[in-house]
């Protein structure tokens, strides 16, 4: 039987992050992760990163790629009825965000770790779950067409949404709490140049929209569409007569289109699992939280449940188990602020197919109120460069 302190199940950021600070420390973390690097580089996700995971990403030791290409970005503009109003996150904050797609730093994770030759297995099937309620859990896996049994001192569930070690966790030991919402994101990805230097959160009676980007010369935009919405309906022509459509004039005038290099559609939720500790298993980012993408948040609190949790099993290592013990609860307190921001930026955003005029009327007496009060703006900003951890 082979033998780890650690097995990671999952090798997207959370997973790669976390294997990453665990190596520093000197932590023996074997990770298993279902599908091939490339398939997992295929996924077109987040875009800006907090300061304080732009410092967990520079404490791994992997932040020369970021710190060259990455886009320093002082503030976003948010824009409702055809004005565009900038949220200056730096004069209000003294903080500011990196704009470095999740893509980039998966890769960067990736060479990190296959440079450091520490145990990965790609195309791992089958991964099941033992005894993480003992003091010996395992992890068993088939990888080409050859089973693997590993004991090991801690599982770290790392598996995303979809993954097999929230659900592996009997239904009476953990709360759901979810809000699925009525629409979805139409998201397009284009070597062309981004519409404006900063990111743009629209509001329009036709759905939200927002005006993202990688580098000065590749642009990623969201449409909100319909939960019937498939995106072999949108050509990427339509994509961008409605972006021109929710734009400004001034600024729909300027928006340079392309051929897309990805589109994809993606459902938008509000989900917490409670705890986000079993025993020796432990769930971090998507496998135990997903939030709208709205405030960019998904993969910022994937690191700080990661930062938690290094610094927990780093801590164990060293003759202290207090931070296991208060992970889950240090990880949620985190976690929930989040989701609440993550579902204000949406609930003010979006058009809700059967809102009614009258929160019609709150959303814009809310972005009116917002544009005009220094706190309310400062409330904003604090939240959208990252609570601290
Ligand atoms: P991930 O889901 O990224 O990674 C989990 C990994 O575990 C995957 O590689 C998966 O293959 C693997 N896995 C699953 N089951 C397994 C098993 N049984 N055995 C082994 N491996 C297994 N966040 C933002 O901030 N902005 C955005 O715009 C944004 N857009 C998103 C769009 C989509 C469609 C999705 C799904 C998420 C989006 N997110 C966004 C959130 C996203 O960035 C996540 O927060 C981030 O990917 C979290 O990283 P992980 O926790 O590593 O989970
Ligand atoms: C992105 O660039 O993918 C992105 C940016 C900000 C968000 C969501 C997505 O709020």
């Amino acid at each position: 039987m082979e033998r780890a302190q650690v097995v990671i199940v999952g090798g997207g950021p959370s997973g790669l992050l976390l294997g990453q600070l665990l190596a520093r420390s000197g932590v023996d973390a074997v990770l298993l992760e279902r599908h091939t690097p490339e398939y997992v580089l295929g996924r077109i996700r987040a875009g800006v990163l907090e300061q304080t995971t732009v410092d967990l990403v520079r404490q791994a030791g992997v932040a020369d790629h970021m710190d060259s290409a990455g886009l320093p970005h002082d503030g976003f503009d948010l824009c409702f009825d055809g004005q565009r109003h900038r949220v200056d996150l730096h004069a209000l904050t003294g903080r500011r965000v990196m704009v470095y797609g999740q893509t980039d730093l998966t890769r960067d994770l990736m060479h990190a770790r296959q440079q450091a030759g520490l145990r990965t297995v790609y195309e791992a099937e089958d991964v099941a779950l033992e005894g993480w309620d003992g003091t010996q859990p395992r992890v068993t896996y088939v990888h080409a067409g050859q089973r693997h049994e590993i004991s090991c001192d801690f599982i770290a569930g790392c598996d995303g949404f979809h993954g097999v070690c929230r659900a592996s966790v009997p239904t009476e030991r953990i709360k759901l709490h979810e809000k699925v919402y009525p629409f979805g994101w139409l998201g397009l990805l284009a070597d062309v140049p981004p519409v404006s230097h900063e990111l743009i959160y629209v509001r329009h009676e036709r759905g939200f929209a927002l005006c993202s980007q990688r580098s000065r010369t590749r642009s990623r935009y969201y449409l909100q569409c319909s939960l019937q919405d498939r995106v072999e309906n949108w050509s990427d022509d339509a994509f961008w007569a409605e972006m021109a459509a929710r734009l400004p004039a001034a600024s729909a005038a300027s928006l340079v289109t392309g051929p897309s290099l990805e589109k994809s559609i993606a459902p938008l939720r509000s989900f917490v699992a409670e705890p986000m500790r079993f025993g020796r298993l432990f769930l971090a980012g998507d496998a135990a939280h997903i939030v709208p993408p709205t405030g960019a948040k998904g993969l910022n609190l994937a690191a700080s449940d990661v930062a938690y949790l290094w610094e927990a099993l780093d801590a164990h290592y060293r003759g202290d188990g207090s931070g296991i013990e208060h992970y889950s609860a240090r990880a949620l307190s985190r976690v929930w602020k989040a989701e609440r921001f993550s579902w204000w930026m949406t609930q003010l955003m979006h058009h809700f197919p059967d809102q009614g005029s009258f929160a019609e009327r709150m959303q814009h007496a809310e972005l009116e109120y917002l544009i005009g009060s220094p706190a309310a703006l400062t409330a904003l900003a604090e939240n959208y460069v990252g609570l601290p951890f």
